[in-house]
């Protein structure tokens, strides 16, 4: 079991600490030529946690940290959580209408944004209701008239203690999107940040300071944040950030800032392999020791292919966003079955359970996984989606698993309509409100649909209204209406027109059926 004193600030833990321990000097994050030691680090999170508290930003607040994987996303999320506000990083293709709910919901007071990605935030606030200072970090030279991030910094003072916040005080916000269309934001203490470095990582990677964490898992993705933050800064390791990383942009940060431990998901390791086939010849890739995958389910072939081409093993995990970090993987210093995820990490425990009657299923028995350990769910403001999530203690992710005889766990399936797509999380039922909103769309069932390099990819079953023609066209216009009003990744990459849906009795959309149809 994992203690912590009463009173302790994540934020303070993963700088400060390595700081008065002599290791100022050691480089903690790599970006482009640019090395950003830890004194540096904590120069630049003080700064920034001083100009956030002079605009108001109080203990509790939530603040909007909204960049690609560059360092100021890290800076701005450590200071919030320094100052005992509680960092908010934000899906960069998020839109306005996304975004809006989620400010809103969670009430957030600051949004601190990367110039790239400014327009979407200003789209949005005319009707954020709590947001009073937008801070926006200029690199392209977007115009605009908010606070100046450089400015600020520049101003502030490099003192600062960490504000006193309790272990169980909040310190990450992450929405993910459910299955209702209606993100959820899971809330996370500073227990929970440190825990998932404490348990997980020290376990499944043993990390030490020579180790080097690259990837391009987005920040505001627990398992990027867990990968690329927490762990890395935890150990007083470095983390190599690349904004928008390519699989080109890994192979290049691998050989100039000697990546040990590369963080990505199947459909990452599967471009990297297939556009770069004679990597190891174009890249000098020999600091390498290991890489982590989540996201989607790792399939054996994948795991071959990376430890034949890199050397290396993969160590397949599942985590959730409302659980922050992985629960079950391997270790790497065990024997890897490709064909399981792996047991519960130290600290959790893992369990299968019948859905109808909550009894544990004898191994070998496909049944819904049940865990519970040093992070849990906890919903921000959802207590209808707390008490569905959670049962006696145990968080319910929501996988249909089967725990083998030798203890290991095997993924089996999602058990509701949540479309898993190159690691991304698509709710059907988002998307088929937005398909919805076109004109010649009469009925539609959005499902995920097998794909060989993304998993699943959403597929768009469609009634046309009367008089509609279903051509090319018409897939064109749902195609883009979907882009242009949800996160791009969310559209459906295929579309079937057909002349009714499958239903239940009571009129329910049967997309079991139609799920069923495409994995024939
Ligand atoms: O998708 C996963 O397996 C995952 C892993 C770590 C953190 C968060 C998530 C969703």
């Amino acid at each position: 079991e994992l203690h912590y004193p009463q009173e302790i600030n994540a934020a303070e833990q993963l700088v400060d600490v390595h700081v008065r321990n002599g290791h100022g000097d050691a480089v903690a994050i790599h970006f482009e030529d640019e090395e950003i030691t830890y004194a540096e680090l904590q120069d630049r999170v003080n700064r920034m946690g001083n100009a956030l508290a002079d605009l108001g930003v109080e203990a509790g607040d939530r603040v909007v940290a909204r960049f690609p994987n560059r360092p100021e996303a890290i800076v701005t999320c450590l200071a919030v959580q320094k100052i005992g506000a509680v960092a908010l990083p934000s899906m960069k293709l998020l839109r306005a209408k996304e975004l809006r709910y989620i400010i809103n919901n969670a009430e957030a007071s600051t949004v601190v944004v990367y110039d790239g990605l400014l327009e979407e935030v200003n789209n949005a606030l005319p009707d954020l209701d709590t947001v009073e200072n937008v801070v926006v970090a200029q690199r392209n030279g977007v115009e605009h008239d908010h606070h100046d991030y450089d400015e600020l910094l520049e101003a502030a003072s490099p003192e600062l203690e960490a504000y006193p916040t309790e272990r169980d005080d909040l310190a990450l916000m992450l929405y993910t999107s459910g299955t209702t269309g209606r993100p959820k934001g899971a809330i996370h203490t500073h227990r929970h940040v440190l825990a998932t470095a404490d348990g997980y990582a020290r376990y499944c990677i043993e990390p030490t300071e020579d180790d080097v964490f690259g990837g391009n898992p987005p920040l505001p993705f627990a398992y990027g944040y867990g990968d690329l933050v927490t762990f890395p800064l935890r150990f007083g390791a470095s983390v190599s950030l690349v904004e928008d990383a390519s699989p080109e942009d890994l192979l290049e940060a691998t050989e100039e800032h000697g990546i040990t431990v590369m963080c990505s998901i199947p459909t990452g390791y599967n471009q990297m392999l297939s556009q770069h086939p004679d990597a190891t010849e174009e890249y000098d890739l020999s600091s390498l020791r290991l890489g982590l995958s989540a996201g989607e389910p790792l399939t054996p072939t994948t795991f071959e292919n990376v430890k034949e081409e890199y050397g290396i093993k993969l160590l397949d995990g599942i985590g959730t966003t409302e659980m922050l970090h992985i629960f079950i993987s391997h270790r790497h210093d065990e024997e890897i079955d490709p064909s399981a995820t792996g047991f519960a990490v130290p600290g959790y425990e893992a369990k299968i359970i019948d859905p109808d009657t909550g009894e544990e299923c004898e191994r070998g028995e496909a049944g819904l996984l049940a865990v519970r350990g040093p992070t849990g769910v906890e919903y921000w403001d959802r207590p209808e989606k707390q008490a569905d999530a959670v049962e006696d203690g145990w968080s319910l992710p929501g996988d249909i698993f089967v725990q083998r005889e030798d203890g290991r766990f095997e993924y089996k399936s999602r058990n509701d309509d949540l479309i898993v797509s190159s690691g991304y999380n698509i709710p059907g039922p988002e998307v088929e409100a937005v398909v919805e909103e076109v004109e010649e769309v009469a009925e539609v069932a959005v499902v995920g649909s097998p794909h060989e390099e993304r998993g699943e990819i959403v597929k768009a079953f469609v009634v046309t209204a009367e008089g509609a023609t279903g051509d090319d066209g018409l897939v064109e216009r749902i195609q883009n209406h979907v882009k242009d009003t949800l996160a791009p990744y969310k559209y459906p990459r295929a579309v079937e027109f057909v002349e009714s849906l499958p239903r239940t009795e009571t009129g329910k959309i049967r997309r079991t059926e139609l799920r069923e149809r495409e994995r024939q």
